[in-house]
């Protein structure tokens, strides 16, 4: 078989119908008439912090994430999903050890490959209004990278300034590869360990500009998430309380990429049935342009279906 007859083989029209989703999107006028009845257009809106505005993305939301490196929906996970979040990392965190170097924190716990441990978590991975904005930010078929609980302790010293694509060696400043989220399952404090953000970074070089830039610390309540391309510099923050700060960092890359978490392996044909379509062409089921992925000259999904 030749390259051509490949792309035929599996490439677009051999894709199955539910992996070409079309969504709606909002325009900016339709975002800000909802943020205003919810607000009575009294609340100014912040340069960097929004109400989540429902299952959609925006440009204004794009606007505040390129010009500031991020932004944080507020409320945008009901109390109630915030709590079975929770209830589904217990048993993991009760248990878990804490970190193995500087970089994981040894006071912190870490819960790694989320979605082959509980459904529960879901609902942050496929969340329409960050999916949208990573289908903008990194085009059509991108991937889940990562998806991790991390539980910082009491004790815990502030993190390394990073961003989370710096393991793809290409040269800066440029546009992202990954986007990253950061769900609070608690309050998010400048005591607890609030991650650290240089606000701007996302488009510095190669290099820290020294001085080293201010940085800010993500402030945010239980249910909210805060948004940043991978190219953003940031740190977990220092845990001066006496409480523990629980949060849930899923990240998305272009299809082209590797993946982090090994996705395949951690929920093979079998498990990866149980789970939704779209779930499962995040976690790689799929077919990246033009023919990235495929098994055997076929799709993935195919595999999935016939492993009975
Ligand atoms: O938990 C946080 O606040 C961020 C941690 C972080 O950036 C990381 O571990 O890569």
């Amino acid at each position: 078989m030749d390259e051509l007859d490949l792309v035929r083989k599996i490439a677009p029209d051999d894709e199955p119908d539910d992996f070409v989703l079309e969504r709606g999107r909002a325009d900016l006028a339709s975002f800000l008439r909802g943020w205003q009845q919810r607000t009575g257009g009294a609340e100014p809106l912040r340069p960097w912090r929004m109400t989540a505005p429902g299952r959609v993305a925006d440009q204004a939301l794009l606007d505040v994430i390129e010009h500031e490196g991020y932004v944080v929906l507020e409320d945008a996970l009901a109390p109630a999903t915030v709590e079975s979040v929770r209830e589904a990392l217990s048993p993991h965190l009760g248990a878990g050890p804490f970190g193995r170097n500087e970089f994981e924190g040894f006071h912190t716990k870490r819960v790694y490959s989320l979605p082959a441990k509980s459904r529960a978590f879901d609902p942050l991975i496929e969340d329409e209004s960050v999916l949208a904005v990573a289908e903008t930010m990194l085009g059509p078929n991108f991937l889940l990278t990562a998806a991790l609980a991390i539980e910082i302790g009491p004790g815990e010293t502030a993190q390394g300034l990073h961003y989370d694509e710096a393991f793809y060696s290409l040269p800066r400043p440029r546009p992202p590869v990954s986007l990253s989220t950061l769900w609070a399952i608690d309050d998010f404090t400048a005591e607890n360990g609030g991650t650290l953000l240089v606000p701007g970074s996302h488009r510095w070089g190669d290099e820290m500009p020294s001085p080293r830039p201010e940085v800010v610390p993500l402030e945010m309540s239980a249910g909210s998430v805060a948004l940043y391309p991978g190219t953003l510099w940031h740190a977990g923050g220092a845990n001066v309380s006496d409480e523990r700060r629980l949060g849930v960092s899923i990240q998305y890359v272009v299809s082209w990429a590797r993946q982090q978490e090994s996705y395949l392996l951690a929920i093979p044909p079998k498990a990866a049935r149980e789970v939704s379509p779209r779930l499962r062409q995040l976690l790689g089921y799929s077919i990246g342009p033009a023919f990235m992925g495929h098994v055997d000259g076929r799709h993935p999904e195919k595999l999935v279906r016939a492993d009975r």
